[in-house]
């Protein structure tokens, strides 16, 4: 399998962690906005969207990182990171609903919009987020690729600004997150990137 992917951004970095976490067989390739690679007819023939992440596996081109989350736990089972238990994963589908369609939108609305303000954008989010958390080590009980997808928000540049203490059970997953291996090994460490879309 082939990544292609652009590491900074939130949902790239959800994917590349979760392939480091478990250290799956699957290769990444580093887009190069700068030459505007995410354009060329080979890159819109396997994302019409123009978009990274993407994955390859043999004849399947597959966009959209949460889709790419759950296949990669489909593929490699031994990650235990999606039940297959009904209600289980509905639990799992829910939270990377909410992640793609509240914390996504939310988060894109503090980057262009100067006069929102992140407490009241984001501060209602987290507190849901917050009671999920309660006496749980990770937002669906066991590490899940949920956590991949959400943790990777709270740890861009403005998600790192932002003051947890009022949602504590939030702070503290977070940190525990952050710890992971696939985390550890994907902070950004290269201001010198060449050019890749906003953060
Ligand atoms: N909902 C998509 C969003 C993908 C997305 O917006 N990717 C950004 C980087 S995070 C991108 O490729 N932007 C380049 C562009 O729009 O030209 C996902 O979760 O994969």
């Amino acid at each position: 399998m082939l990544l292609h992917s652009f590491f900074i951004t939130p949902n790239n970095r959800k994917v590349e962690a979760f392939i480091k976490h478990f250290d799956l067989d699957v290769d990444i390739h580093q887009v190069n906005f700068r030459e505007h690679e995410n354009q060329t007819e080979a890159f819109l023939a396997m994302n019409p969207m123009g978009k990274v992440p993407v994955l390859v596996d043999g004849d399947l081109n597959l966009w959209e990182s949460n889709a790419i989350l759950t296949y990669l736990a489909t593929m490699f089972p031994a990650t235990n990171a999606l039940p297959t238990d009904a209600r289980a994963r509905a639990d799992v589908d829910r939270w990377l609903h909410w992640q793609s369609c509240h914390l996504m939108p939310a988060m894109g609305r503090l980057k262009t919009d100067d006069d929102a303000d992140p407490e009241e954008v984001l501060k209602p989010l987290f507190r849901v987020l917050d009671i999920q958390l309660r006496d749980k080590e990770f937002v669906c009980g066991a590490l899940s690729v949920a956590d991949f997808a959400i943790a990777a928000y709270t740890l861009t540049k403005l998600g790192r600004k932002l003051d947890y203490s009022d949602v504590p059970n939030v702070a503290a997953w977070r940190e525990r997150v952050a710890s992971l291996k696939g985390f550890v090994e994907t902070q950004y460490k290269d201001p010198g990137m060449p050019g890749g879309p906003p953060r």
